[in-house]
């Protein structure tokens, strides 16, 4: 007997239900989050066959160059959070400012995104698995008026939900409330995301670390020490671990989840704050692996006590199955 087809619009009205005062406005933007990556996810899936590969020319506030589909994965998430009446503004990779929403309907939401719409689209060109990463906070300025900046520098701890959609071998996404982390698979032949992977945790122990071992001569001691105590022969204790790294934080962590390990990128003699940015991709990832039982640290604290300065900012992740994670710090502290 196959299990009950669980829809994620099912899901999140279950889990609505289970909190009285809810207004639904979390699940409906979670539905709406949903309907842009079902759309985002047919032009991934078509990028080699349509002249939207290729760079757009313009370049982002990293000064990074715009490959088509980033592009049209933002405007997209843009133009369906704008309509959807549960969004009171957005900030993302993509935009140098945050975007606030000052329609008559908008102003009167409770909730702002972040996003990173296309993480890893370097990878696009190699159809290699990439993503879209999610942040999902209730405002703190007064509903009636347009968010501000002080909406989104908020810390990860103080997140409403956040998520992630991989476009990969199939489309999958998981998202993480207070209440756990669930994954949905897309099933096009009714374009619907079905729950298929309840209650996602991470185990405490893995075998695989994953970071970008090319910038070995830039890192500090703590990193290479710790590098060898990953790769050291020991039998007893399970090492050497596997190295895997497909240079896509979606597809690693989505693995990091799945099997357990770590991943990390630090901070090095070059990038004092690592590459990867706080509030659209190292947050949310955090709130995820902690919500399935993981740790995730800058190597000086909890990622989500972090205090935002502003938008864009880096910072160091060492992040994953939690002994793994404490190992990796101890080489730090
Ligand atoms: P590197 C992709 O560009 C990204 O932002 C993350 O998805 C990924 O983990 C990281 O950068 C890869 O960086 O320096 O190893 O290419």
């Amino acid at each position: 007997m196959s299990r009950k087809l669980v829809t994620l619009d099912d899901f999140t009205i279950d889990q609505t239900r289970q909190f009285p005062k809810a207004t639904g406005q979390l699940s409906s933007l979670l539905r709406d989050i949903g309907l842009a990556c079902k759309i985002i996810n047919k032009q991934v899936n078509k990028a080699g066959l349509v002249d939207i590969i290729g760079q757009f020319g313009a370049t982002n506030i990293q000064g990074e160059e715009q490959m088509k589909l980033d592009v049209y994965a933002d405007e997209t998430l843009i133009n369906v959070l704008k309509r959807s009446e549960d969004c009171a503004g957005i900030a993302s990779e993509e935009n140098d400012d945050f975007v606030a929403f000052d329609d008559e309907y908008s102003v009167n939401s409770k909730y702002v995104v972040l996003f990173d719409p296309l993480d890893g689209s370097s990878n696009i060109d190699v159809n290699a698995p990439i993503g879209t990463i999610f942040a999902i906070y209730k405002r703190v300025t007064p509903v009636g008026q347009a968010v501000t900046a002080e909406d989104f520098l908020q810390e990860g701890s103080r997140l409403m939900a956040a998520g992630y959609v991989i476009y990969g071998s199939s489309t999958m996404m998981v998202y993480a409330t207070r209440l756990g982390v669930n994954g949905f698979t897309l099933e096009p032949s009714i374009g619907e995301f079905c729950l298929s992977h309840p209650n996602m945790q991470v185990k405490e122990n893995g075998k695989i670390y994953s970071l970008n071992q090319g910038n070995t001569c830039k890192f500090e001691a703590a990193t290479t020490q710790f590098l060898d105590y990953c790769m050291e022969d020991n039998k007893d204790e399970g090492r050497p671990y596997s190295h895997r790294y497909i240079g896509s934080m979606v597809a690693d962590l989505h693995r990091t989840l799945i099997k357990g390990g770590i991943f990390l990128y630090p901070a090095d003699k070059k990038n004092a704050n690592g590459k990867l940015r706080l509030l659209y991709e190292c947050n949310p990832m955090a709130f995820i692996i902690e919500a399935a039982g993981g740790m995730a640290s800058t190597g000086k604290e909890r990622v989500l006590d972090v205090t935002p300065t502003e938008l864009h900012q880096r910072v160091p992740i060492y992040i994953g199955s939690k002994n793994m994670v404490q190992k990796a710090i101890s080489y730090i502290s």
